[in-house]
């Protein structure tokens, strides 16, 4: 076969076999990592803010949705693959945006957790603040790569508008295909 054959038959199924045309959910699901009770806890949000069409240039007609406001020093986190956190609180409310690598939380006195992947479901709200929650959550990064992360304070609007899919981290169905 000529090369440009090959490419009219090859390019169409290698573009359907990659996903970026798979419907997307009416809204952004995110885990949580909140506090009840002076306990952290780990549960799957769906923001209140849809899915809508952006009319921004250079992304104009795909799907955008508003985070709300963010505030203070945003920060970028590099972490050695293996790197232990301990046990610790959210330094203040925050996004937390994870790149590259994996990150699994886990809460004192309980058997819930979460693995988190880097990539385009890596963003989380961190919550548990010391006010918060007593003892707070562990957080190691047990992959073989740097795990790396944004990290974006809340405006003074703070938590985004939501409401609770159910406890535990967003999973299956919650996540982006
Ligand atoms: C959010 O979760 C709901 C319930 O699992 C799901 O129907 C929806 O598609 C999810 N949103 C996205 C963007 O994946
Ligand atoms: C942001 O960083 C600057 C420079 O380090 C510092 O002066 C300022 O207080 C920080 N702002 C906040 C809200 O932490
Ligand atoms: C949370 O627990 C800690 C340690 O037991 C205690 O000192 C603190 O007062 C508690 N805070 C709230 C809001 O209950
Ligand atoms: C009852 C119980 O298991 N308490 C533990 C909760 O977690 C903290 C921190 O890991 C321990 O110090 C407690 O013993």
């Amino acid at each position: 076969m000529r090369p440009s054959t090959l490419a009219q038959f090859i390019l169409p199924s290698a573009i359907l076999a990659s996903t970026p045309y798979a419907p997307l959910g009416s809204t952004l699901n995110v885990t949580v990592l909140g506090a009840r009770h002076n306990r952290s806890t780990l549960e799957c949000w769906a923001l209140n803010s849809g899915f809508e069409t952006s009319d921004q240039a250079g992304i104009a007609g795909s799907s955008i949705l508003d985070l709300g406001t963010v505030g203070g020093n945003a920060s970028f986190t590099a972490l050695p693959a293996g790197f232990d956190g301990g046990r610790h609180n959210a330094p203040a409310l925050l996004w937390v945006v994870f790149l590259s690598g994996l990150a699994h939380i886990t809460l004192p006195n309980s058997t819930t957790e979460a693995w988190v992947e880097g990539g385009k479901n890596g963003a989380i709200l961190a919550l548990d603040t010391a006010d918060v929650s007593a003892l707070g959550h562990y957080t190691t990064y047990p992959s073989q790569e740097r795990t790396t992360a944004l990290q974006i304070p809340l405006g003074e609007k703070g938590v985004p508008s939501h409401r609770v899919l159910h406890m535990g981290p967003c999973k299956g169905e919650d996540l982006l295909v």
